[in-house]
């Protein structure tokens, strides 16, 4: 059986929690919660490669049209995530969170078609805009300080929560992409990799795909510009490059590659001319692609929110029980077991204080963590930088070129700090989950004992859940565009120095230099030892306050059945049939969801 009937069962069980009214109003929330993430799930496929191998030109005929800006130069700078939307939109965000540009502009409306999607016209309209924010001519070096773009357009191939990210090529000397992009990888779901015939593949195409391969769980590889070779050609190339890929790589032997014409197939979807679309080769990507996503994507989804689901009405169940029995059982007896529980609860509020302050241990050893693993990155970009200017020292002559050695620096600041960002950024993801499990641990056991107390009192079936899930980790994808602060001062030189012996004047130099060296180290480190301690704090916060709620929520759901059944009881006497009769009805239709939710997670595996 497929999974396809999930949403239905979510929106069945939806209208069964409904009905039984405001104490399943949380387990709605759950409900649509999961729904919504459903629909929503997102799937990452960053396009990568170096400049100019045709990575723009790929999406844009995979996508029909031509909507993002290529050049014969070297040009993505900022990284374009392409959405599903009814329409053609965009919006560019920037780093410092103002409010984004819009496309279409007021300005465009009037000559973009925003209703009738006009191919011929809105693609083109839409390019001129993002070459704007995106391109390295519309944007010199990210001035505008844009973070990244997002285009929505209503391509099938973007269905199910596909995301296409087109990135900037690595090794163009205009920037230092090489690093942000490793950064960016392990976030990404899969990638395809673009190289192009000529020159078939470089050294540092091998170097980045060396980097890449851990960081990525799936790759796919595409030559691209195979337009003027003939069929004997692209069959030598394609051995080529397959043994480069495995022999220096490592590529497993099963990887596909594909050899495309990203050009012959944007003019095939542009003149719908189908045998040309077959010849360029992308058709093979496009059925691929979307087998793969088929496949890959969703079931694993699907399966786990199915569990989830599965477990939420076991919850619901188990309190329909609680409640039935509670307004079955004498009145007497009924009140001393409410009375029971509620000493258990106390001890539970206990247990919760313990467990903040543990917690707020943890955060303030991570801190400490954190200064240390700071202190020891300041003493490592000394060295690296100061080492930068001896080697630049070593290299310029008696005029002693000042600029070249400061560019230099600005050259080797953002390619340490990005490095060193990934690897802190990393290391923290780590040592954060690490310290948070066994919290996460105590905190599933606590609301656990709540959970079975109530059932044994009441001497209903008890299933134990599957932990809470209070940490976890946030699969969006960013793309760090950090300001890194390599645009330095120019060293003034005074007309008294130039008269100096050229020792003295080496001297002098070397100890602005070093000055200047220091100034970096504080402020770089301190922009990422800030950044890193947001990112912890955020985390600490929502895991603690998400712990919090699901232990509430337990106690309110389990304790809240029993009193609702206690009013009842001294209230409405004659009401409590027809109440047993409708709960037990409940039950039978939800006991029918979670069977048909089982044989789908079965059938699933
Ligand atoms: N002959 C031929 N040229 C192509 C093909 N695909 C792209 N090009 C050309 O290659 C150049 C670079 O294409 P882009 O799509 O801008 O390349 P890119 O990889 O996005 O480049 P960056 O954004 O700078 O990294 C453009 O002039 C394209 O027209 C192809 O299949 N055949
Ligand atoms: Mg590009």
């Amino acid at each position: 059986m497929s999974l396809q009937g999930l949403p239905a069962l979510l929106q069945r069980t939806l209208e069964h929690l409904n009905k039984l009214g405001s104490e399943f109003a949380a387990d709605s929330q759950k409900v649509k919660a999961l729904l919504e993430r459903f629909l929503e799930e997102r799937f990452h496929l960053a396009v990568l490669g170096q400049f100019k191998r045709g990575k723009s030109t790929l999406l844009n005929a995979l996508l029909g049209e031509e909507l993002l800006p290529t050049s014969v130069v070297p040009l993505t700078a900022i990284p374009t995530f392409i959405l599903w939307g009814p329409e053609l939109r965009a919006r560019v965000h920037y780093q410092d969170g103002r409010p984004g540009d819009e496309f279409p502009t007021r300005h465009d409306k009037t000559a973009y078609d925003g209703t009738e999607h006009d191919k011929t016209r809105n693609g083109p309209i839409l390019a001129s805009f993002l070459s704007q924010f995106v391109a390295e001519s519309g944007n010199p070096k990210n001035c505008k300080g844009v973070s990244h773009v997002e285009v929505f357009h209503p391509s099938p191939l973007l269905h199910n929560g596909v995301v296409l990210i087109d990135t900037p090529g690595i090794g163009s000397t205009f920037r230092h992409n090489t690093e942000a992009t490793l950064n960016f990888l392990p976030q990404c779901d899969a990638a395809l990799f673009v190289v192009s015939a000529d020159p078939p593949i470089t050294e540092v195409e091998v170097d980045f795909l060396k980097a890449v391969r851990p960081r990525v769980a799936r790759l796919f590889f595409i030559v691209n510009k195979v337009d003027y070779l003939s069929e004997e050609e692209k069959g030598a190339l394609l051995h080529f490059v397959g043994n480069v890929l495995r022999e220096q790589v490592g590529i497993k032997e099963e990887s596909p590659i594909f050899c495309v014409s990203a050009r012959q197939g944007l003019e095939a979807r542009q003149s719908a001319d189908v045998a040309l679309w077959k010849r360029s080769g992308l058709e093979e990507v496009r059925s691929h692609l979307i087998d793969f996503l088929a496949r890959d994507k969703t079931s694993a989804l699907r399966e786990a929110l199915a569990n989830k689901a599965w477990e939420m009405i076991a919850d619901v169940l188990m309190r329909l029980r609680i409640t039935i029995r509670s307004l079955q059982m004498p009145l007497t007896e009924l009140d001393e077991r409410l009375q029971i529980f509620e000493k258990e609860l106390q001890e539970a509020g206990r247990q919760q204080i313990v467990m903040r302050d543990l917690l707020a241990g943890d955060r303030k050893r991570t801190v400490e963590f954190l200064e240390e693993q700071a202190e020891h990155l300041r003493q490592k970009a000394r060295v690296y930088l100061k080492g930068t200017v001896w080697e630049s020292l070593a290299r310029i002559d008696a005029a002693f070129d000042e600029n070249r050695v400061q560019e230099d620096l600005a050259d080797a600041i953002p390619r340490f700090f990005e490095h060193e960002l990934g690897e802190m950024a990393h290391a923290f993801d780590l040592r954060v989950s690490e310290v948070l499990l066994p919290h996460q641990q105590r905190a599933d056991e606590l609301i656990e004992t709540v959970r079975k107390t109530a059932a044994e009192l009441f001497k209903v079936p008890y299933h134990a859940l599957e932990s809470s899930g209070a940490f976890q980790m946030n699969r969006q994808p960013y793309w760090v565009t950090h300001p890194w602060n390599s645009t330095l001062n120019p060293l003034p030189v005074g007309w008294a120095a130039r008269l100096l012996p050229a020792g003295l004047r080496r001297a002098r130099l070397e100890k602005r230099l070093m000055k200047q060296v220091e100034e970096l180290v504080l402020f770089n480190v301190e922009n990422l030892r800030w950044a890193t301690l947001q990112n912890l704090d955020q985390a600490f916060r929502s895991f603690g306050s998400t712990l919090d709620e699901h232990l509430q929520a337990a106690i309110a759901a389990t304790h809240g059945a029993i009193q609702a059944a206690q009013a009842k009881r001294r209230d409405q006497t004659p009401t409590i049939a027809p109440e047993i009769a409708r709960l037990q009805s409940a039950i039978v239709e939800l006991e029918n969801i979670q069977a048909a939710l089982q044989a789908k997670t079965r059938a699933a595996v």
